[in-house]
């Protein structure tokens, strides 16, 4: 399933690259860490940006790439970003809940959402007509909505009741992953999976690699950078 990569591989190698250096940096600070609820955070990031590393060497060798024929337009589909997102983005919204302290069923109905959210994108990134395309990046955007209001109710209530420095690094995590996830739609919509032609897939392959290393590369260094904020996370209350 080798299909061949245009000049929009540039973008990909260097997400394959800074994903790995990503992956090695948290497993250099991770090295160390023996309390086992911190030892969370380390592995469940160091899982996100692994996958990513994978996923984005699989699309730059032209493996996780294909066809899909809408009319009768062929369009390139990058399919491996979908199969990062269905596990890394329940990944990184599972860091952020534990940092809220956020009981199961919170922890279970964003998780639920989110895979909810992914699934139907990968359903609108091989709909064949562009109405169906639409209507299920309709569907999808719903439901990163409600993940998001249920981010600024639910979990934030629960985050106030942490200690402050623990509570504010939270805010700081939700507001960058409400920012950047709110722009993956638009690039979408945008980008030729929207068959509107605005964005060319050149361009929008560098947008979705800035989001990327963004939303998990600096989302788990801000996450990871304080270990006392992190002990007080994780300390029994
Ligand atoms: C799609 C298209 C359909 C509509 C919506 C989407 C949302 C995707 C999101 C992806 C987040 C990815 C992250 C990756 C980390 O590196 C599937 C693009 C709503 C929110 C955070």
């Amino acid at each position: 399933m080798a299909t061949p990569v245009g000049p929009e591989s540039l973008w990909l190698w260097i997400g394959t690259i800074g994903m790995t250096l990503g992956t090695l940096y948290f497993i250099g600070r991770g090295r160390g860490v023996r309390d086992p609820k911190m030892q969370e955070f380390y592995i469940i990031t160091i899982f996100v940006t692994s996958i990513a590393a994978v996923m984005y060497f699989a699309m730059a060798t032209g493996f996780g790439v294909t066809e899909v024929t809408v009319g009768d337009e062929a369009l390139t589909i990058y399919w491996a970003r979908y199969a990062d997102w269905i596990f890394t983005t329940p990944l990184l919204l599972l860091d952020l809940s534990l940092l809220a302290g956020a009981d199961r069923n919170t922890i279970a109905t964003l998780l639920g959402l989110d895979v909810f959210m992914i699934g139907t994108g990968t359903i609108a990134a091989f709909a064949t007509t562009p109405p169906t395309r639409i209507a299920w990046w309709g569907i999808s955007t719903g439901a990163l909505l409600a993940l998001l209001y249920f981010l600024v109710g639910t979990l934030s209530k629960t985050a106030r009741n942490r200690t402050s420095d623990v509570a504010s690094l939270f805010g700081t995590l939700r507001n960058l992953l409400i920012a950047l996830w709110l722009l993956y739609p638009v690039v979408w919509l945008l980008g030729t999976e929207g068959t509107f032609g605005i964005l060319p897939l050149y361009w929008e392959t560098a947008a979705f690699m800035i989001l990327d290393l963004s939303a998990k590369v600096g989302f788990g260094v801000l996450l990871l950078r304080s270990r006392s904020v992190l002990e007080r996370a994780t300390a029994p209350t």
